[in-house]
Formats: structure tokens, C-alpha cells, sequence
């Protein structure tokens, strides 16, 4: 399915992990705060609602998604964090920058991920304009910021099963 098909909203909900005693951190980069936001409500909306308690989410800002890589990684050596969601919007197009910036992100996202051993989830849109944004921060292809959610509680269940005996 290709992402315009698909609503990151809907998802397989079969054998989701207990997470009532189990810590999130939620970065938010603040440029395109207007769309981060909505990823952030939706991130963390779909935390609840699956069984997380709002005292173990925690959030911190950072001024722009280049900057998600780092604050992910401050949460993610915390031992009492078992998953960090990055959350950033770089709209592709708009300056060369982007093209920096969501390689840097992505890149640095997966190596903390295996350098912390947790999962850090890559909640970025990289949308081609700002209609796209709008539609994946709870617009007509949902939000991924419950998508990111999502991948988090799934990424703890798988560490919890392969780990956990
Ligand atoms: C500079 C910049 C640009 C041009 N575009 C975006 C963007 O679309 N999304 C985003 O999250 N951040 C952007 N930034 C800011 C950078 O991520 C970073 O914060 C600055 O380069 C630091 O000076």
C-alpha cells in the first residue's frame, strides 16, 4: 500500500503488550508547531488509550527536527524509558535544507535506537507541502503521530517477548 492509501490512524491491535508500567518520552520539535502539535495529541492520545499512564509519558521540546536526534537520545539513556517517539515536520521543497535535515534525523534516530537498545521511533512527516502535513496530523490519511504511538508499544511488546523470560 502506498502512504497516499493508507490512514496511519488505522492499525492491527491483536496482541498488544501491557504497558501500564512501562515510560515514554515524547520529543516534539517546534518548527511547524501547527502540525507537531497535532502528531504530539495524537502520539499521545494513542498512549493512553492503549493502557500507558499519563504519569509515565513525559515530553520535551527541541527548536527544529535536526535537533530530535539529540533529545532523543538524552531520554533514551535514561534506564526508566522504555521507548522514546521522536516528532518533527520538515516539509521537502521548501529550502535544500530538508534534505539534510530528514537524512540527519533518520540516520541519527536508528543509531540511537541500537546504541540505547530501545526502540526510537521516527514520528517525522516529510510531506511535499503543507496540505500533506494537515492530512496525516489527523486529517483524511489520519495522524502519524498515532502511528508513532503505535510503533512504540509494539517495538516494547517485541523486546519484552524476545527478552523477557
Ligand atoms: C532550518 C529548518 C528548515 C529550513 N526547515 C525545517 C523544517 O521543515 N522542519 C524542522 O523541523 N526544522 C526545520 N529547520 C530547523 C532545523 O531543524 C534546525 O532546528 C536548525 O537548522 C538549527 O539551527
Amino acid at each position: 500500500m502506498s502512504s497516499a492509501d493508507k490512514n496511519l490512524s488505522v492499525f492491527s491491535t491483536n496482541d498488544l503488550p501491557d504497558i501500564s508500567n512501562k515510560k515514554f518520552a515524547i520529543v516534539v520539535a517546534e518548527w511547524n508547531d501547527e502540525i507537531t502539535e497535532k502528531l504530539f495529541e495524537g502520539a499521545y492520545q494513542t498512549l493512553l488509550q492503549y493502557g500507558a499512564l499519563a504519569q509515565n509519558i513525559e515530553r520535551g521540546n527541541v527548536p527544529g527536527s535536526f535537533e530530535l536526534t539529540l533529545g532523543a537520545h538524552w531520554y533514551a539513556q535514561r534506564e526508566d524509558i522504555d521507548a522514546v517517539i521522536a516528532i518533527g515536520v520538515v516539509i521537502q521543497g521548501e529550502t535544500k535544507h530538508n534534505d539534510y535535515i530528514n537524512h540527519a534525523v533518520a540516520q541519527g534516530i536508528t543509531n540511537i535506537s541500537i546504541q540505547n537498545n530501545k526502540p526510537v521511533i521516527f514520528g517525522v512527516l516529510t510531506p511535499n507541502n503543507m496540505e500533506q502535513a494537515i492530512d496525516r496530523a489527523g486529517g483524511v490519511h489520519g495522524n502519524k503521530g498515532d502511528e508513532a504511538a503505535m510503533t512504540a508499544i509494539k517495538m516494547v511488546g517485541l523486546k519484552d517477548k524476545i527478552f523477557v523470560r
